[in-house]
């Protein structure tokens, strides 16, 4: 079976030593559906076992959207967790950062919400100028997760990560790359050969053993945080309880899906009492 016809939604070809993956679902602006996120995940184990030195993602955009995030209309409206830890969409955010070579996102469109988190799952990053990231889930009342929060408070500090959330409105490729969210900006004509020559050829050259050791090193020592009291997750998973129950999130996913603004009604305050 050749690498292509075991996936849907992706297409998937190794061309010297490098695995490139495309997001290949434009119709649907590329969204993590289940389906998209169990492809993406294959793909990422398959571009491994056939000793690739690295792999990149990319995506073929619609309307200059990248990925449109999390499918929408797969978020749990049963008052399951969004944003489990083995929900299919984290399943991929883990194994983009657990797949030991490097993993380079090339983007060339507009980045939304989960997707976000999937730029900053991989090693690198490097867009075009008219890219944009939001993590937008404020904008729809899904309370996120704390791994993935703290994805963006380690790669962007806590300000930016801060505004990030709490505005849920795109920044620029030169601000991005100003706070270290990317590597390298360039312009959308030189984008594959700004690839190739600053990332992709000292790649081929190093030693990919050298290489995947540094990055399993880079994995172990990104966990090493100060450590918070178990208590500290009992009230996380308290809030996060209280907002993915909550009406608002149902509000937000109803809202966007009816092409509607959300009338939120949650207050910061309800998250005061104690839920039990
Ligand atoms: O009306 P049709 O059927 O053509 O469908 C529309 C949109 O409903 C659909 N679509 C989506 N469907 C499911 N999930 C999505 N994330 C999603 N995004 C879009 O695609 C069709 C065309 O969209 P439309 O008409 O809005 O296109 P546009 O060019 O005006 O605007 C493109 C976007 C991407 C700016 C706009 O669609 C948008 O803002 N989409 C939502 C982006 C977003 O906030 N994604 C986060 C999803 S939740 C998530 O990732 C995490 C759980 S979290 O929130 O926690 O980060």
């Amino acid at each position: 079976m050749t690498s292509n016809e075991r996936f849907q939604l992706v297409d998937v070809k190794i061309e010297d030593r490098i695995c490139f993956i495309t997001m290949n679902n434009p119709e649907k602006l590329n969204c993590l559906s289940d389906a998209m996120c169990r492809d993406m995940v294959e793909a990422l184990h398959y571009g491994y076992s056939e000793q690739c030195v690295a792999i990149v993602i990319r995506a073929n955009c619609r309307k200059g959207v990248w990925s449109a995030g999390h499918d929408i209309h797969e978020l749990p409206q049963d008052g399951s967790d969004p944003l489990a830890y083995d929900v299919p969409m984290e399943r991929m955010l883990h194994r983009v950062q657990e797949v030991a070579i490097p993993v380079i996102a090339c983007v060339d469109g507009s980045v939304w919400g989960g997707a976000c988190d999937l730029c900053l799952s991989c090693d690198m990053i490097v867009a075009s100028e008219n890219a944009t990231f939001a993590i937008t889930p404020a904008k729809i009342g899904i309370p996120y997760n704390a791994s993935g929060i703290m994805h963006f408070v380690n790669q962007l500090g806590l300000n930016k990560a801060r505004e990030m959330f709490f505005l849920a409105t795109p920044i620029e490729a030169r601000d991005a790359l100003n706070v270290g969210l990317i590597n390298r900006v360039t312009t959308a004509d030189k984008l594959e050969s700004e690839l190739e020559s600053h990332f992709l050829a000292p790649l081929r050259r190093n030693s990919v053993m050298s290489v995947s050791a540094i990055k399993r090193q880079f994995r172990i020592l990104s966990k090493a945080s100060s450590v918070i009291p178990s208590e500290g997750f009992e009230r996380i998973n308290a809030y996060r309880t209280r907002v993915y129950k909550g009406a608002d999130y149902i509000e937000g996913i109803n809202a966007f899906l009816e092409k509607r603004a959300p009338n939120f009604k949650g207050k910061a305050s309800d998250l005061d009492t104690n839920p039990f």
